[in-house]
């Protein structure tokens, strides 16, 4: 029997579930599914990722231990994600003894290898957070002196003893391995991106921090814990026995692995596609074959995080749809790998036309009606018009011709258009049936056998369209099944196994209405006094129990909150902050961190301006970007240029990625920000 392995990023426990986290899930459960289907043996899992500085931190906020902290995440997770019958095999966590031992394999073999050694790290640390700072991400005090961004405070330039892990050495083996796969990495402008981003040459790794203590510790050295992304990218393969005993160990790991599929979000693109396949390589273990990297929901534009508090609620979410029309929604709407705007509108447009009217209508009438004019057995073809009997057949094409298109694009991950291949064949048979008015066939006895063919017709169809939708909609394509008199489990029947014709003769089951339609308006104010009542008490809660990574900003406190350096209204006016346009950008020569650009803030010459985000972004690309700068700061040399200004960005994670503050709406180059 062929295997298939499908993964799911593991979810960070620094913040609740939402709906870009259930639609990897989703995703994912699909796939497995349509592979169980068509006969894989498949292992499907999801999980979370629950080390690291943040989580210690929240744990400590919250006032609890940090495993009964992450504990109640987890349980979170699990209970946002039951209502969808996730079908994983297993959840991972990677504070799990099982995954600590594989983690500890895989290390050791790399180091054994000879691609891990300990060295120092320097960088920017503060002794109140106990953490160090790329010089990005600092602010600059008098004199240009680095202070901490949450203290405020000065920063010593220290430098920590640090394990690394060699991923220079792997530069060419990864472009080598990108070249003669091209399915490696997809879709292909994503693949592009991290070639030119591995081109552009790599450094090696810090993959230990003594200062952490939430992870899991070098095996031979525990005053370090590994770097958060070594820990977690394992959990692919110690979740199914690399190092350890679970499911078996060897011979499952063997079994499954290389993983099929590796699904991702497009902000965790690089981590699986350089540094994963750079540490499997490093122990000698084989590549999965696909890491795909869909794109993001946004939601008003904007990337869904609890950060900016604009998620899709789940709760909410839940009260007005079931979790099948949900799994039809984002698998439609979405062309999977771009970004898609997440509206209820949409959802509702769509559940309504695909599903109320679409599938659900069909079902309903034609079961209906073989219930009212055929005894309630589905009838076989009978003998009708020449004109008739054409447009049955072609209904009949396009229904198998559906069943390879669905397939083809299935396998291709193009979700979306499968689906329309499915409803473009519905359309059909809607069109069939109303056309031929069996009501009224129904009402002259010398039509019998124009109204058993397209009975027939319809009844078929639906059996065929139900064994397709069986992976998007499990439970509604039973239902479906078992009005058609079928017996057994939709799930398991090949839709290029069905034969037309099987399903006559049967009597059909109870008719139950399948998707109820939707008042639009009615529905769209309800959800949106929902989502004001939830987000206030979310804003509560998330005073005292959100980890501080994830918590909104609150309004300001009226009391002085200690640990906050408060600056008065006078103080931040003396900040210059204006609207840029980039004009040029380029790389600094001998500075692999540096960018030089020109952008025009409204005066009568564009000023230079140096920023440290070259690692992250392509200068070609940046042209014609609008970002905030800093007007009045002093200008000052970088590598033999002055910098006239300062760009802002968000900086995130560990490593300090920079994203570049922007605008939604087009504005005037120089506007000033207040
Ligand atoms: O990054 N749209 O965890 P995470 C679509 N622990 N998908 C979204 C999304 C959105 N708006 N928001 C989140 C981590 N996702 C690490 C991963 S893996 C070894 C470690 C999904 O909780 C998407 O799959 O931040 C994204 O990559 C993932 O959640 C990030 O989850």
């Amino acid at each position: 029997m062929n295997k298939f392995y499908v993964t799911t990023p593991i979810y960070y426990v620094n913040s609740y579930p939402h709906l870009g986290h259930v639609y990897t899930t989703i995703i994912a459960d699909t796939v497995a599914r349509y592979k169980r289907q068509r006969g894989y043996e498949v292992f499907f899992l999801t999980g979370t990722d629950e080390h690291g500085i943040n989580i210690e931190r929240a744990a400590e906020k919250a006032g609890l231990p940090v495993k009964q902290h992450v504990d109640r995440i987890v349980a979170s997770f699990q209970t946002a994600f039951a209502p969808f019958q996730f079908t994983n095999q297993h959840w991972v966590r990677t504070t799990d003894e099982y995954h600590k031992e594989g983690v500890r394999k895989l290390w050791r073999t790399a180091q054994e290898n000879g691609f891990i050694y300990k060295g120092k790290y320097e960088g920017w640390y503060c002794g109140n957070c106990n953490e160090f700072y790329q010089e990005a991400e600092a602010q600059k005090g008098a004199d240009e002196v680095l202070l901490c961004p949450t203290h405020e405070r000065p920063l010593e330039l220290l430098s920590e003893e640090s394990y690394f892990f060699k991923l220079s050495a792997f530069q060419d083996k990864l472009i080598e391995h990108y070249e003669q796969n091209p399915q490696f990495i997809r879709p292909e402008t994503r693949r592009n991106e991290v070639l030119s981003f591995v081109r552009g040459g790599l450094n090696d790794l810090s993959v230990s921090r003594v200062s952490v203590k939430w992870g899991i510790p070098v095996p031979d050295d525990p005053e370090h814990t590994m770097y958060v992304w070594f820990d977690a990218l394992s959990n692919y393969i110690t979740a199914i026995g690399y190092g350890n005993e679970q499911f078996g160990g060897e011979t499952h790991f063997k079994k499954f692995w290389p993983a099929d599929l590796q699904l991702v979000g497009k902000d965790i693109l690089r981590f699986h596609t350089v540094y994963w396949p750079a540490f499997l390589m490093a122990a000698g273990v084989e590549l999965p074959q696909t890491v795909y990297s869909h794109g993001m929901w946004l939601s008003g534009g904007r990337k869904m995080s609890k950060t900016l508090g604009n998620v899709i609620d789940l709760a909410v979410l839940h009260k007005y749809f079931t979790p099948e029309v949900v799994r039809y929604f984002v698998l439609r709407e979405m062309v999977f790998g771009q970004d898609g705007d997440f509206t209820y509108e949409a959802l509702l447009d769509r559940v309504n036309a695909d599903l109320a009217s679409g599938v659900g209508n069909l079902a309903a009438r034609t079961l209906t009606m073989v219930r009212n004019f055929c005894d309630g057995v589905i009838p076989a073809p009978g003998n009708a018009s020449a004109e008739l009997s054409a447009s049955a057949q072609d209904v009949r094409d396009a229904v198998t011709q559906a069943v390879s298109a669905f397939d083809r694009e299935f396998d291709e991950y193009n979700f979306s258009r499968a689906l329309e291949a499915v409803s473009n064949a519905r359309f059909r048979v809607d069109k069939f049936i109303s056309d031929a008015k069996p009501w009224d066939l129904a009402k002259d006895p010398a039509q019998r056998g124009a109204l058993e063919l397209v009975l027939h017709t319809a009844a078929e169809s639906l059996r065929f369209f139900a064994a397709l939708l069986a992976p998007v909609l499990p439970n509604a394509t039973q239902t479906i099944w078992q009005q058609l008199g079928e017996a057994g489990s939709v799930a398991e029947v090949r839709p290029d196994s069905l034969l037309w014709g099987d399903g006559q003769q049967k009597q059909i089951g109870e008719i139950t209405p399948l998707f109820p339609r939707l008042d639009k308006k009615k529905v769209m104010d309800d959800i949106k006094q929902d989502e004001a009542a939830s987000q206030a008490a979310r804003a509560q809660e998330t005073q005292t129990e959100v980890p501080a990574a994830a918590a909104p900003a609150a309004a300001a406190p009226a009391e002085p909150v200690p640990g906050i350096a408060y600056i008065g209204i006078d103080d931040f006016l003396k900040v210059e902050l204006r609207v840029g346009e980039i004009k040029t950008a380029e790389r600094v020569p001998k500075a692999d961190k540096l960018l030089r650009f020109t952008i025009d803030l409204g005066e009568a010459e564009p000023r230079q301006i140096l920023a440290g985000i070259a690692q992250y972004y392509d200068p070609e690309k940046l042209p014609g970007r609008k970002v905030i700068v800093v007007a009045n700061l002093a200008p000052r040399k970088l590598r033999g240029f002055e910098s006239q200004g300062m760009i802002l960005a968000a900086s995130i994670g560990e490593e300090g990625r920079p994203i570049l503050a922007g605008f939604l709406e087009d504005v005037p180059n120089g506007a000033k920000l207040k």
